[in-house]
């Protein structure tokens, strides 16, 4: 029986004095990693860096049926970019429902500039990264859990959602055609 690795020669090597250069550069990566730990709590008040939104737990099924029930009473037209999605127009102050589905964001959403709306995410099927564009603004979105953020458009006009998650696909792959589309209206 051997082993693999060659005995120090000095046995006491751990107990050697460590070079003043690398205590120097151990010094600053420690205290820069507790400044930066310190940072990642501040941050979630200094520049809101961190949203402060809500989580729920959903199934697919029941997420469905409220994009059922949302486009029944809100859907307003059909929209050339995606001419097999409703356009919804919710009343401000309340719920909106978007989910990401393989391939595509759905559905299309009208909101109003300066009102506020309780937008619901969740996926159904597997995980999706809202990314909403021009703003990136980003969020994970999974099959199961619901997110509700609170979102006032402050700018009105064409936006765009892309997928940020690598959604791949089994036969076919489309991950890079998942888009969605928000209006905001003055
Ligand atoms: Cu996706």
């Amino acid at each position: 029986m051997g082993t693999s690795y060659t005995a120090p020669t000095n046995p006491d090597w751990w107990r050697e004095p460590i070079e003043r250069t690398e205590i120097v550069w151990i010094t600053l990566a420690f205290s820069w990693c507790l400044f930066m730990f310190v940072w990642m709590i501040a941050w979630h008040w200094i520049g809101n860096q961190n949203m402060r939104n809500e989580a729920y737990t959903t199934t697919p099924e029941k997420y469905a049926k409220h994009l059922a029930d949302q486009a029944a009473k809100y859907a307003v037209r059909k929209d050339k970019s995606m001419p097999n999605e409703d356009v919804i127009a919710p009343p401000p102050g309340g719920d909106v429902y978007l989910a990401g589905q393989q391939w595509q964001w759905r559905p299309i959403l009208e909101l109003q500039k300066g009102k506020t709306y309780r937008l619901h995410l969740s996926s159904l099927d597997v995980g999706h990264g809202f990314s909403l564009q021009p703003e990136n603004i980003n969020f994970q979105v999974y099959p199961g859990y619901e997110q509700v953020l609170n979102l006032t458009p402050n700018k009105s006009g064409q936006f765009s959602i892309a997928c940020g998650e690598y959604c791949g696909g089994v036969n076919a792959m489309g991950h890079h055609t998942m888009l969605g589309r928000i209006y905001v209206k003055e």
